[in-house]
């Protein structure tokens, strides 16, 4: 089994949680008096691996940008060959059209940094789906809540540092945190969606060139493309002398440069994100090579991405890269886990 620590387990969020998450968050107007961090967020570690800057080891090979259509927010258009942008009218997130074909997915053996789980590197096809070009926000969750679909989270409180977040207009472009697996099940059927499986993240991640991440290969962490732990964030693992501009979460879509080859942003930091996918250590090597959805049971669901709380790691930008994979209970809440959905072209199609 994979002697990898769950993300439910690390230490360090379970401080990010006690700092945020208090059993009953107060009314959003108050003033609340969030409780202060009652542990000292330990770094989770992997010993094996050696923490260092990524050198690149391969020549880079940029792939054309997709030029999108102007976008259309009438019925859900026919995703063609062309990349066709979508606006969902039941909570105006922008939807990125991904006509079917295949991707590399996964990670080759001779990769230093790649985990046992996401090993080997396979070709696999996908029908045509398409993907929210953003995290889900603050603003479109509570949407959700006030129409009755949704419940919310369990704290108001959040990112990490005691604050009002959910519900509080300034944040209202914030990604939504602090959902479980339900809860972003929940929000997705309410918007007409449903949340992508792991292969549907993957793919809008890296595109279809194997890439490590979702932007070019520049082999160093670079604040312009992704929010992680950085110079301003608390944790004692942050990365000094290196300033993304936020500290704890950020607007979502705040790192263009970081957009991948689909155009989707925050695929890389800012929050993880919950996946439709059970986790097994095995699917990657095991899951059809057409379509896989994950195994039909299982105790963790997959959660993907990296987010404004890994430091160390993103620097050596271990977590961040595309084929990274971690898993989480699915009941569980976390202060940098959120979410995005997605639409199986095929089933909306008019
Ligand atoms: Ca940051
Ligand atoms: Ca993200």
């Amino acid at each position: 089994m994979d002697t990898r620590r769950p993300i439910l387990l690390i230490a360090a969020l379970s401080g990010v949680l006690a700092g945020c998450a208090p059993a009953s968050p107060p009314a959003v107007a108050a003033t609340p008096q969030a409780p202060a961090p009652t542990t000292t967020p330990t770094p989770f570690v992997l010993a094996t691996r050696p923490l260092h800057w990524i050198t690149p080891d391969v020549t880079p090979t940029p792939a054309p940008r997709p030029t999108r259509t102007p976008v259309d927010s009438g019925p859900l258009p026919v995703l063609r060959a062309e990349r066709l942008t979508w606006v969902s009218p039941s909570d105006g997130m922008t939807l990125l059209g991904i006509p079917e074909g295949g991707f590399w997915m996964g990670s080759g053996a001779d990769d230093a940094y790649a985990e046992p789980d996401e090993i080997p590197l396979r070709r696999v096809f996908l029908d045509g789906y398409w993907i929210d070009q953003t995290e889900v926000t603050n603003g479109m969750y509570a949407t959700c809540v006030q129409a009755g679909a949704c419940t919310p989270p369990p704290s108001a409180f959040a990112p990490y540092s005691p604050h009002p977040y959910f519900g509080d207009p300034a944040y209202d472009d914030y990604p939504v945190v602090n959902v479980s697996w339900d809860q972003a099940s929940a929000y997705c059927t309410w918007a007409g969606r449903r949340l992508p499986t792991e292969a549907e993240w993957e793919k809008a991640s890296r595109g279809t060139d194997a890439r490590r991440f979702p932007w070019e290969w520049i082999g160093v962490a670079d604040p312009e493309k992704l929010n992680f732990c950085d110079e301003r964030c608390a944790f004692s693992w942050h990365v000094p002398n290196i300033d993304d501009g936020y500290a704890e979460t950020a607007p979502v879509g705040s790192y263009p440069k970081g957009a991948s080859p689909f155009q989707a942003l925050d695929m890389a930091g800012n929050v993880w994100e919950w996946t439709a996918d059970w986790y097994a250590a095995a699917a990657y090597r095991e899951s059809p090579l057409r379509n896989p959805a994950g195994p039909q049971d299982g105790t963790w669901r997959v959660v993907r991405g990296a987010s404004w709380s890994d430091g160390v790691h993103v620097r050596s930008l271990v977590y961040a890269r595309s084929a990274n994979r971690h898993y989480q209970a699915p009941d569980s809440t976390r202060s940098d886990l959120g979410f995005r959905c997605a639409l199986s072209a095929s089933a909306a199609a008019p």
